[in-house]
């Protein structure tokens, strides 16, 4: 609770076109952690939507590849919940590369279905500003604020 209402915190999962195929397995693993899905929506993502949403890595090396890559067949995007939801599935995801992820934390899931570190099957958000910014880059209906109480909890 705080003087707005109840506050569930909230962050933005991608399943990446690498791991789209195993979509329901990687779906299986966060509801057995304790995640629950708010919303839940397939995309195949156009250059110029991709760039928008890595806008924080443009004119690095990768970027031109990381844009092919993310465009180059659907993703799932997801609003995930749980108490500190943000910094629980960061850690469940495991490292950024993907073969790093399998030396150092081979129960993540990007252990288990990334390659490497550009194919590392999800994303997700860094901070509480990336998760309001990227939740309503893919759900712009999606409440991100708490919900007042006596209000009925709807469309979130
Ligand atoms: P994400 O945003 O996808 O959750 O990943 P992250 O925070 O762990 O990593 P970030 O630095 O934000 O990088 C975004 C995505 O770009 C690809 N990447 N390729 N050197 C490379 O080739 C390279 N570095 C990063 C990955 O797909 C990474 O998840
Ligand atoms: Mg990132």
């Amino acid at each position: 609770f705080n003087k707005h209402g109840i506050f569930v915190e909230r962050t933005l999962a991608l399943i990446k076109p690498d791991a789209i195929n195993t979509a329901d397995e990687i779906e299986t693993i966060l509801l057995n952690h304790g995640f629950a899905i708010l919303q839940k929506r397939r995309v195949t993502l156009t250059a110029e939507q991709c760039s928008d949403f890595y806008s924080e890595h443009y004119g690095k090396k990768f970027f031109p590849s990381l844009v092919a890559f993310m465009t180059s067949a659907p993703i799932v995007a997801m609003v995930l919940t749980k108490e500190n939801a943000i910094q629980q599935w960061r850690e469940l995801i495991g490292p950024t590369n993907s073969i790093v992820a399998k030396e150092t934390y081979p129960d993540s899931i990007r252990a288990l279905f990334g390659t490497n570190e550009q194919k590392n099957a999800v994303h997700g958000s860094d901070s509480a500003v990336s998760a309001e910014r990227e939740i309503r880059f893919f759900f712009p209906n999606c409440i991100v604020e708490p919900i007042p109480i006596g209000q009925p909890a709807k469309d979130y």
